[in-house]
């Protein structure tokens, strides 16, 4: 077993809406003191999801522990397990992965049914425990999920949310080879490599978002269609015109603000499917009720992905079929990661080096 320090640097926010701030001596726990079924990980890697800033702003209307250690897209090596674990699926020194579902029951009626986001004990990385914005992090040795030897950590960083998340999405979307699908948000974390899984499916993909940089990384990812939001006059005409008149088949919606809903329903075709995935913390849905049920639209929430679901994403990611596109900082640049994010700034994903 490698040298477990006592103390780590985290990046902590103390109250909700504080800046982010890093903790040069945050303890580590005692690899004897780990409970059965927890391992502790050596992090190497974390991408910064736009959810963490929505926990360090503490905008949702369920609330984040406070202080906080957000991160839940991390990977680190296992250094050790609990005494008396039983059955671990992992073992120490290989490369795990940490999702927002930091662990479940597994025995509950919502594990049974393989909605394990929905435990009824559920533990949230960096909301509910502690996340991946540290250099020793406590995880559970059943829901790690274990990284292939093919996929380097910091390309499979951000799969463990934001590609389990719209992977999943789209698996639910009722949609098949050759039909379109409509990627609000499609240059952001989730909506890049959603533009990526929908082409792997064989899905025809209509990227919106603005700016040249996304508009250049959708296209190069394969996005058959454009459309720059802010330059649109009519976003509905745009995607019935791309469509043959017809409209979408489905929508899978990653914006973190409610503008990227609206229209959603009058741009599906009929029988289509609106997948709700972007979180503004207090935005209702606004759909015209009539033609949600004269056109047969379904309307489901999609929450991250349960362990098929990522070891699924992973699998994908891991044939090389799909490439996190990402920039390299450091956990002591936090703060400007959360507000380039904040700014829209960022193309793609942020990953950053823990170490640092
Ligand atoms: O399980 C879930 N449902 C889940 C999992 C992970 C993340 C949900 N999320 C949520 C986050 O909490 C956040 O609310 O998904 C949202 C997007 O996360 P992200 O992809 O990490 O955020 P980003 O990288 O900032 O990308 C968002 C993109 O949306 C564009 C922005 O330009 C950005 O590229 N955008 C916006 I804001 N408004 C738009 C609009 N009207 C828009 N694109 C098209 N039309
Ligand atoms: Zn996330």
């Amino acid at each position: 077993m490698s040298q477990v320090p006592s103390k780590q640097s985290v990046a902590i926010v103390l109250k909700s809406g504080d800046k982010v701030s890093i903790k040069p001596d945050h303890p580590v726990k005692s690899p004897s003191d780990l409970a059965p079924g927890e391992c502790l990980l050596k992090m190497i890697c974390t991408g910064v999801c736009h959810t963490d800033l929505h926990a360090a702003l503490g905008d949702w209307p369920v609330k984040p522990m406070s202080p906080l250690i957000g991160g839940h897209e991390g990977v680190g090596e296992i250094v050790a397990i609990g005494e008396h674990t039983n059955d671990s699926p992992v073992k120490v020194g290989q490369r795990v992965g940490v999702k927002w579902i930091a662990d479940s029951c597994r025995d509950c009626e919502f594990c049974r049914k393989g909605l394990e986001q929905n435990c009824e004990k559920v533990k949230i990385s960096g909301y509910t425990v502690d996340g991946t914005f540290s250099q020793y992090l406590v995880s559970y040795v059943h829901s790690v999920t274990v990284i292939p030897d093919e996929l380097e950590s910091y390309a499979a960083a951000s799969i463990l949310c934001a590609g389990v998340t719209v992977y999943r999405a789209l698996k639910y979307s009722n949609t098949g080879a050759g039909d379109w699908v409509v990627l609000p948000g499609a240059g952001g974390g989730l909506g890049h490599l959603a533009v990526q899984y929908a082409k792997y499916m064989g899905r025809r993909v209509i990227a919106i978002d603005t700016g040249d940089d996304k508009h250049k990384l959708v296209k190069d990812l394969g996005a058959d269609v454009w459309l720059d939001f802010k330059e649109s006059k009519d976003i509905v005409a745009d995607i019935k015109k791309a469509t043959g008149g017809k409209g979408a088949h489905a929508a899978i919606v990653t914006t973190a603000s409610s503008s990227g809903y609206t229209q959603a329903v009058d741009y599906l075709r009929e029988g289509g499917s609106l997948m709700a995935v972007g979180l503004p913390g207090t935005a209702k849905l606004e759909a015209s009720i009539f033609f949600t049920v004269f056109k047969s639209i379904t309307i489901q929430g999609s929450y991250v992905g349960n362990r098929q679901d990522a070891v699924e994403a992973i699998d994908i990611a891991a044939s090389g079929a799909v490439k996190c596109f990402y920039k390299k900082s450091t956990l002591s640049n936090i703060a400007q990661v959360y507000e380039d994010l904040s700014a829209g700034k960022i193309a793609g994903r942020i990953v950053l080096d823990v170490t640092k």
